[in-house]
């Protein structure tokens, strides 16, 4: 079953039937001003923090409800419908509904008795507040009279959590009240008495307003019972089927915004009007109402602005390649997706709620990688903050608070950071994420002067980049195992595997073999000799260490327990294959062509299905160790032998990597949600956006997948398909040029900038090869191997790269 399509011309999926398995959402806005919209209209807004500075409510886990509503009313016939389909859900045999998510805003267009109606959900660029525009039309051939009527269901309390859990006070602090055109909404309105320096726990009111532009308001409603009306839903609440809001304030309870507006409309005629929703004070609130009473030419170009803003957001690539499914998420989905996961982190969607108040170290740091291609610029100021989130023993600090104060935090090592944070200890793997990140920055852009910026460390003194990645290894070194490889700590990237100092960790073990290549280029370039001499050493070491330790037989282990059992053997009753430390053996360069052969087939035929590879196999249930806290969870999800789809990027990229371009891609598609758009039913989360995991084969839902949007899946996917698939592999001199490609494809073409140069790349596969090199012809200049160095591109570059 299909409720939607891709519109790759105007970069929007447009769901044509609005009974989706579940909301499918868009993001508006920014980190100043969030709004999430699902295709019914469901969905939150918020100012800065999605759990402190919530303006609209949302009821989490049910029902897609309460919602950015427009009612429509029929005067002549007291017959109602809404904007979206829900919340009043006509029949859809006369509702006609195509939601179009597009980048940065929502529109949802329907068609019901003569009407036709086009509500568009933005916030405009660089602004706080949104906008929720709707032009109506009568396609009918009589006069019609409609009362349009806009709700808004404002929070209690700006936190999350006290509006929806402590009702006690939070019933008992928001009043609202109507001005000109707009209801306000106060928080501690009785504040308002104090003076400036006057201090009580609660120090400022809280002003919220609902605004209409275009068409005068008929009548307003501020409180949610008197709107609804008793025992009524939101699909016919009273203000709506009466016609009439009845002019109510609110003091206690729960307020709303609701406006009604009577429009006259002759056959053709349409009219636009426009609802404004923020926090604001009055003045301000009132300019921005009325700076919308052009209402439809300015909605117009502040779409305009957002698409236009959009569009260069991800012009530094586009492809154009055989697979349809593969261009529609390259070009515009999966790049949408790596940005909101770089702008929101894990902050907010419909299944977090903005409760966990920073970043995720490993997170955000993988979370980077995402963009570097398209906005390396961007990507930086996010790696310079990351670095001045590592502590000076070299560690990363598990979460970085949003208040992140570099130089002066607390860290793991202090009991108020574990109390605030709840992260008890340091993590194994945080800080090793670095070392891709900064080299993808510095490969992309040239810049290696980076390595020289001076940056604070999280809690005191500071360093160069180059130095505290120097300290990155150190904490490694200072945290190793019994066997002499990286102990586990915390957690690894897995955060189910608890191995403490005493168990150690082969995925962190391949991260630091890995790490070490990578500052072995930043050592060279630094003409630092004597460090490289160490990293060699240390490389050949801890290799052979791995080697030793690690390998049985035609895999790699996970690792080894606090009580030293190996984790992962092939003699093991659950759990004894994993994908991760095979992926991460060919990433890291430690495999040799044997094993990862034979490593990588392991996957194939153990762990692959028909929606990616899980974790591991078989689940852990009656054979979990201590710190094995997957068996926690229902067999085949989550870290329990689900589809951990970040990891599917890595499994993508590894492939290609040994010039595997039909498995790369068999992978890419596996878990592509655009190739799954005709099996929502199955899969149920968004056809345009990256779950946390697919539920595999153990679970009765294998296929089923969860956590959408706000995942490092993004990422890695991306990652493996821009670095691996398309074979786009910067270095600090150039651009190497190595696809990994299905057999059948006969050629593709990409337009990247690299460095300010446009390169317009054309890639034949006369002889039908996954890989390979046969020619490279660069502004007509033939090239003696698949690189393009630096010094010979022009601002304007053909390129032909024959397979
Ligand atoms: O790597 C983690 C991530 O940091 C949070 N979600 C789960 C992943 C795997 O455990």
């Amino acid at each position: 079953m299909k409720y939607g399509y891709f519109d790759d011309v105007n970069r929007e999926y447009v769901i044509d039937r609005p009974d989706t398995p579940t909301p499918w959402v868009n993001y508006l806005g920014s980190p100043e001003y969030g709004a999430i919209i699902s295709n019914n209209a469901g969905g939150y807004s918020f100012a800065k923090s999605g759990a402190n500075g919530r303006i609209l409510r949302y009821v989490f886990n049910n029902f897609d409800q309460p919602g950015r509503y427009i009612y429509l009313r029929d005067d002549d016939n007291q017959d109602f419908w809404s904007a979206s389909w829900q919340p009043v859900g006509k029949d859809l045999k006369d509702y006609i509904s195509k939601c179009h998510h597009g980048l940065g805003y929502t529109k949802m267009v329907a068609d019901y008795a003569g009407i036709h109606s086009e509500a568009t959900y933005y916030v405009p660029k660089g602004k706080s507040y949104e906008v929720w525009a709707i032009e109506v039309t009568n396609t009918s051939d009589k006069e019609r009279h409609l009362t349009l009527t806009g709700y808004a269901e404002f929070t209690n309390h700006s936190n999350y959590e006290q509006d929806q859990v402590n009702l006690q006070y939070s019933l008992f602090i928001s009043r609202t009240a109507f001005q000109e055109n707009r209801i306000v909404q106060q928080i501690h309105g009785n504040l308002n008495a104090l003076e400036e320096d006057e201090q009580v726990d609660e120090k400022n009111v809280t002003e919220r307003f609902f605004g209409l532009a275009g068409n005068p308001v008929s009548s307003f409603c501020g409180d949610k019972k008197a709107f609804l009306g008793r025992y009524n839903g939101y699909d016919k609440p009273l203000g709506v089927t009466s016609g009439d809001l009845g002019d109510t304030n609110n003091y206690n309870e729960n307020p709303c915004g609701a406006l009604a507006s009577k429009v006259t409309l002759a056959p053709n005629e349409s009219k636009t009007l426009v609802f404004l929703l923020g926090e604001k004070y009055s003045n301000e609130a009132q300019a921005i109402v009325d700076s919308y009473k052009d209402a439809k030419t300015t909605v117009q170009a502040e779409v305009d602005e957002l698409r236009a803003e959009w569009g260069g957001r991800l012009e530094s690539l586009q492809v154009k390649t055989p697979s349809p499914v593969f261009d529609t998420m390259i070009n515009t989905w999966n790049a949408y997706n790596c940005y909101m996961t770089f702008i929101w982190s894990r902050a907010a969607s419909l299944i977090y709620c903005g409760l966990r108040n920073g970043y995720g170290y490993r997170d955000t740091v993988q979370d980077i990688q995402g963009i570097i291609h398209l906005a390396p610029e961007m990507a930086v100021d996010k790696i310079r903050f990351m670095l001045s989130a590592q502590v000076d023993n070299g560690g990363g600090l598990p979460l970085v608070k949003f208040t992140h104060n570099p130089g002066h935090v607390d860290t793991p090592d202090d009991a108020s950071y574990v109390q605030e944070t709840g992260h008890p200890a340091y993590r194994a793997d945080d800080a090793l994420w670095l070392f891709p990140t900064v080299y993808k920055y510095i490969a992309e852009t040239g810049n290696t002067a980076f390595l020289d910026e001076v940056i604070p460390y999280a809690n005191k003194g500071e360093a160069t980049v180059y130095d505290h990645l120097k300290a990155a290894i150190q904490f490694s070194m200072d945290n190793l195992g019994p066997h002499g490889m990286p102990a586990g700590l915390h957690a690894d990237w897995n955060d189910c595997l608890r191995l403490g100092a005493q168990g150690e960790s082969s995925f962190v073990a391949l991260q630091y073999y890995y790490a070490l290549s990578i500052l072995k280029i930043f050592a060279k370039q630094k003409a630092d000799t004597e460090y490289m001499t160490f990293l060699d050493s240390e490389q050949e070491s801890m290799g052979e260490k791995i080697q030793e330790l690690c390998w049985d037989d035609d895999r790699f282990v996970r690792g080894y327990t606090e009580a030293g059992e190996r984790i992962g053997e092939a003699c093991a009753p659950e759990a004894n294959m994993w994908l991760n430390p095979q992926s991460w053996a060919v990433i890291s360069g430690l495999a040799d062509d044997r094993q990862a052969e034979l490593a990588m087939d392991n996957v194939f035929n153990r762990l692959n299905t028909s929606y990616g590879a899980i974790l591991m196999d078989p689940p852990y249930h009656k054979h979990a160790f201590d710190g094995a806290l997957a068996v926690i969870y229902n067999q085949g999800n989550k870290e329990n032998a689900g589809i951990f789809s970040q990891s599917q990027g890595w499994l993508i990229l590894a492939e290609a990597l040994r010039g595997k371009g039909e498995r790369a891609f068999t992978y890419f598609m596996e878990n592509a949600p655009a190739a799954q758009n005709d099996q929502a039913d199955i899969r149920q989360l968004e056809p345009y956006c990256y779950g946390q995991f697919t539920e595999g084969p153990a679970s009765p839902n294998h296929g089923h997948s969860h956590v959408h949007w706000l995942t490092g899946t993004a990422s890695t996917v991306m990652v493996g398909c821009v670095e691996g698939i398309l074979g786009l592999r910067p270095d600090l001199d150039g651009l190497k040029l190595a696809p990994a490609i299905p057999k059948d494809w006969d050629s593709f073409k990409m337009d990247k900038n690299f460095r300010g140069k446009e390169l317009h790349i054309t890639v034949e596969n006369p002889n039908h090869k996954e890989s390979g090199f046969s020619k490279l012809i660069l502004n007509g200049q033939e090239l003696p191997e698949a690189y393009l160095p630096e010094d010979l591109l022009l601002d304007q570059n053909e390129i032909t790269l024959v397979l």
